[in-house]
């Protein structure tokens, strides 16, 4: 057993014995000069998976998108997502500060909007107004508890973003949870977009690394703002085979943690004092409100426990299933749910 048994996120997970063996052997270089075999492999080989014709390995998902925000656009240019976007609501203000670009704000349901609100938020061609450029999607969502967007809607939406000249960006930092619930391949919902970023410190495992994938050009451009934005690393070859490692190994398995996040949402519907529809629990990502006691003091009851899950707002709770967790941990924990809410 797992102490403590830690749900605040997928990104919480120490690399396995075996990761860190591939890290600890991994062929490195300078890879600001392009030395690193290993980056590489990485980049070549998470190129192929998504169908895209480059790949550039970046620190985090933050920096990814962010680039993505920065090729894509120009100073003064309109940017649509989702309210809930993590491009929007958990990057640190990116869009305006690094690429001086303004967000518009479509209101999706679970992070998921249409075409017909794509095309309601375009800008008339005006000199008073700026210019639409781009429309950002997550998938999976995260503030939409994890909700996988259906394919159609998805074709129905780029469709629109394309009849009107714009550029799409997918956020799939949990593309690979996306998959193995839909069973879609990552490629089919990557066609859609101009570019795509992946992690690989979420629910792959990883200690580190997301990538941006796209048109080769694109990602050129991308290299150098990586650089600027200073995320050009040396001899990063070492925690690219950390993130080649969990791409290779550990994609199937998310299948577990979304049977353990089931099973920990259907448990939770049946206690009292919270309020859930285990429907909605289509992959890793678990919220829930709570009717009777404040999130933060459940929090606070769950630590003492050695059960550690985070406050989304002030009456609702993200629990995350994820590598390190167990379907016997899962069951420690809702014995723990279920003494706290008492
Ligand atoms: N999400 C983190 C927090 O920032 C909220 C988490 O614990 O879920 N896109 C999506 C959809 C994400 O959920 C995250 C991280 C990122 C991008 C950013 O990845 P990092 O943390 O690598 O910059």
């Amino acid at each position: 057993m797992n102490r403590p048994i830690d749900l605040r996120s997928d990104t919480v997970t120490k690399p396995t014995s075996a990761m860190r063996r591939a890290m600890a052997e991994a062929e490195v270089g300078d890879d600001v000069f392009g030395d690193d075999p290993t980056v590489q492999r990485l980049e070549t080989r998470v190129a192929e998976v998504l169908g895209k014709e480059a790949a550039l390995f970046v620190p985090s998902g933050a920096m990814a998108n962010q680039l993505a925000v920065r090729v894509h656009t120009q100073p003064g240019d309109e940017i649509l997502l989702d309210a809930n976007a993590h491009i929007y609501f958990y990057e640190a203000g990116g869009p305006a500060a690094l690429s001086g670009v303004m967000c518009r704000c479509l209101a999706g349901t679970r992070g998921v909007f249409t075409g017909a609100d794509v095309a309601a938020a375009l800008r008339p061609a005006d000199v008073h107004f700026p210019p639409t450029r781009l429309v950002c999607v997550e998938n999976t969502h995260n503030r939409g508890g994890g909700k996988v967007w259906p394919l159609d809607r998805l074709s129905e939406v780029a469709t629109t973003a394309r009849q009107h000249g714009l550029k799409l960006h997918l956020d799939g930092a949990r593309l690979w949870n996306a998959s193995v619930a839909s069973g879609v391949p990552e490629r089919d919902y990557a066609a859609l977009f101009d570019t795509v970023s992946v992690c690989f410190s979420k629910g792959l495992g990883a200690p580190v690394g997301s990538a941006l994938t796209g048109p080769q050009k694109l990602i050129e451009r991308a290299r150098r703002f990586r650089k600027q934005f200073g995320g050009g690393m040396r001899q990063v070859g070492i925690i690219a085979a950390g993130a080649l490692h969990a791409l290779e190994h550990h994609r199937e398995r998310l299948a577990e943690d979304h049977a353990n996040a089931r099973r920990l949402a259907t448990a939770l519907a049946e206690m009292p004092g919270v309020d859930i529809d285990p429907a909605t629990v289509e992959t890793n990502l678990v919220y829930f409100r709570v009717t009777r006691v404040p999130a933060a003091d459940l929090v606070a009851r769950l630590k003492a426990a050695d059960v550690l899950v985070l406050a989304s707002g002030p009456d609702t709770i993200r629990a995350v299933t994820n590598l390190e967790v167990s379907a016997a941990d899962i069951e420690t924990a809702i014995a723990a749910l279920r003494t706290a809410l008492r």
